[in-house]
This record gives C-alpha cells, sequence and structure tokens, in this order.
C-alpha cells in the first residue's frame, strides 16, 4: 500500500514552483525504469515552465528511443560523452532529482558531483535502504513496481494533476507505462494493486500499449536471440541447490557484436526451470565482471549480491559486481567464484530464511 503524506506533496509542489532550472538524474546504464521516469518527469515540468535537463550517467540503451527522442536536442545529457554539459547542469540548477537510485555512488562517475551540488535535492526511489541523508525530500517506497509506478502516484498526488492520468503530458504518460512495463517485466513481476490501478488509468488516458510492447520486445536484432540460445545451451549451469548462472565474456560480446542493453532479461529465463530458486548472470566489462541476480520468493537476491557481489536492489531481483584482480583475477575464475558464493549462501539461507 503506497503511503503519500500531503505534507511531502505540498513541499514538492512548493519546491518545484520556486524552481526555474531544474535537472533529473537517473543511475548508471540507465533501463526503462530510470530512462521513463526521467522522460516522464522532464516533459512535466517542460509543461510547468521550467528550464529542464536530463542528467545521465551514461546514454540510454537505443530500444529506449521512442521515448528519449521526445526530449529537445541537448536536453538530455549523458556524463560518457558530454561531462562539461553534464557538470553545468548539475551543478547550475536550483533543484535536483534522483529517480530509480538510493545513493550518489550508483550514479558511477557523476558521484562527486552530486555530492558536491548544492541546489535542494529530492529522491523518488523504490529500492531498498535509501541514503536518507544525502537528500532534502525523500519519497522512497518498495512495495511499488516500479520509480515509474511511484512517480506516477505521486504526481497524481499534487493538485496539477489531481488524480486525472488524462492531464499528463501524453508522452509522460507513454514514458511511465514504459518504466513500469520494463521493471515488471512485462507484468511478471512485483506487481501490485497499484500496479494495475496505474496501467488501467494510463491506458484510459490514451497510452498506446501495442505501439510499446512492440518497441520494447519485438525490435531485438537477431543476433540476441542467436546469442540467448547459444548461452542456454551451452553455457547455464545449474548447481545442486537450484541455482542457474550463465556467464558472458568479452570475446562472445564481440563475436555477436552485442550493445548495451541487448542481454536485458536473459537473466530471468532460468527461473522458469521449476528446480531454479535463483539465477545468476555474469557479464564481463573492462575492469570488472558485472553481476544480475534474480530470485524466486524465499530466497533474497538483494542479501546475496551484498554479501558476495558488492550489490544489492530489491528483495528478488538485484545487481553487483566482480572487480577484476581483487575478486577475480580473469573472466575465467568466475564459475568457481560463483559456484563457491551461491553454495555459502544458499547454505546460510537453511539456517536464516526469514532474513529480510
Ligand atoms: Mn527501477
Amino acid at each position: 500500500m503506497i503511503d503519500i503524506s500531503p505534507s511531502e506533496i505540498s513541499a514538492l509542489e512548493q519546491l518545484i514552483r520556486r524552481a526555474e532550472k531544474i535537472t533529473v538524474t537517473a543511475h548508471m546504464r540507465p533501463d526503462g525504469d530510470a530512462a521513463g521516469s526521467c522522460v516522464a518527469l522532464y516533459h512535466c515540468l517542460k509543461e510547468m515552465g521550467k528550464e529542464v535537463r536530463i542528467v545521465l550517467p551514461d546514454a540510454c540503451p537505443g530500444y529506449l528511443g521512442f521515448i528519449t527522442d521526445t526530449v529537445s536536442p541537448g536536453h538530455m545529457i549523458d556524463w560518457e560523452t558530454d561531462e562539461s554539459e553534464a557538470r553545468k547542469a548539475i551543478c547550475g540548477c536550483d533543484l535536483i532529482f534522483s529517480l530509480d537510485y538510493n545513493a550518489f555512488h550508483r550514479t558511477g562517475k557523476m558521484e562527486q558531483a552530486m555530492n558536491d551540488c548544492t541546489a535542494y535535492r529530492i529522491l523518488i526511489d523504490h529500492h531498498l535502504n535509501p541514503d536518507r541523508g544525502e537528500f532534502g525530500l525523500v519519497f522512497s517506497e518498495t512495495e511499488v513496481s516500479s520509480t515509474a509506478e511511484y512517480l506516477y502516484h505521486i504526481l497524481m498526488a499534487t493538485s496539477i494533476y489531481c488524480g486525472d492520468a488524462g492531464k499528463l503530458p501524453p508522452v509522460s504518460a507513454l514514458a511511465l507505462m514504459t518504466g513500469m512495463t520494463t521493471d515488471t517485466n512485462n507484468f511478471a513481476n512485483s506487481v501490485f494493486p497499484s500496479t494495475l490501478r496505474m496501467a488501467s488509468s494510463l491506458l484510459e488516458a490514451g497510452v498506446d500499449r501495442d505501439m510499446m510492447t512492440g518497441h520494447l520486445y519485438n525490435e531485438y536484432r537477431e543476433s540476441r536471440v542467436r546469442l540467448m540460445g547459444e548461452l542456454l545451451y551451452t553455457n547455464m549451469k545449474i548447481t545442486g541447490d537450484g541455482v542457474a548462472y550463465m556467464i558472458l565474456d568479452r570475446k562472445t560480446i564481440e563475436k555477436y557484436g552485442l550493445q548495451e542493453g541487448d542481454t536485458e532479461g536473459f537473466v530471468n529465463i532460468p527461473l522458469s526451470i521449476g528446480k531454479v530458486r535463483m539465477s545468476c548472470f555474469f557479464k564481463e566489462d573492462t575492469d570488472r565482471i558485472r553481476v544480475s541476480i534474480r530470485s524466486k520468493k524465499g530466497i533474497s537476491a538483494n542479501r546475496c549480491a551484498a554479501l558476495y557481489f558488492h550489490g544489492g536492489g530489491h528483495e528478488l531481483a538485484a545487481g553487483g559486481r566482480l572487480t577484476i584482480p581483487d575478486d577475480v583475477k580473469s573472466v575465467s575464475e568466475v564459475a568457481s567464484y560463483a559456484e563457491n558464493a551461491v553454495r555459502k549462501f544458499m547454505n546460510e539461507k537453511q539456517t536464516s530464511c526469514t532474513e529480510q
């Protein structure tokens, strides 16, 4: 049950009213929820006459172009390609939003600028354990599907929209639907009564869901599907404790010419096997191995990520990393590290499965 305090909503409204330059940020490697929430809020604030910039640590994946292309040229800046403009937007605004992340270190190279930023800071997020001290106003709620859903309910609670989704800019409605759809894996997980209420209102407001799902799920490149086949057939291992894991090395990434976002959703597939209780996906990056973890009810992906992979996230969906050479010397050591870690984790689970 989402509990949004009226006093916090009026504080939010007042802060927006007083601000002229507003910057909206999200986490590294923005996904549909991060980008969708930013784009949705961007258009709402623009309509209120504000000067708005979206600043992201790195570029959005191409499959989100149908929402990110609605942002005016130069208004969506990524730190990786234009550090000076990104820095200007963070340091020169009077109000800054942090969407879909719980602590500044989740913005990677932007972290220092975020720390130094003197603008009033507002958090809107659905991850566990927010770094509350960093923000003036905190909207943190884990009982929602996504930041997009939470943002939707916050917007609806304001006197600007008064619960009428039809008053949202149409692009914002589409972007909110996109964020919720990708974070729930198209209504497969983290769906709450409030999630369906949101979806229903957005459909009524005219969101073209067929167009959206077409962009999200039916425009992959052939190489993604071929790689998925190869990984499932030759690479996926399942431990005796019911943990599936796949390891994608750079050689294979290059062989298939993969782009950012191409492996989105791979980690979910092994969970469709009855005996699999947790799935881990390891992807080699330049100086680290990126880790995604998904689990079924009763197993905490969040705890596993925190204990063994320097990460965290949500109870059933989390991420982390293995550093080269501190945790593993190279990608070839990932399999034995992973097996060890998940064996320890699953055995510990037997004795403390009430742990949240
Ligand atoms: Mn999210």
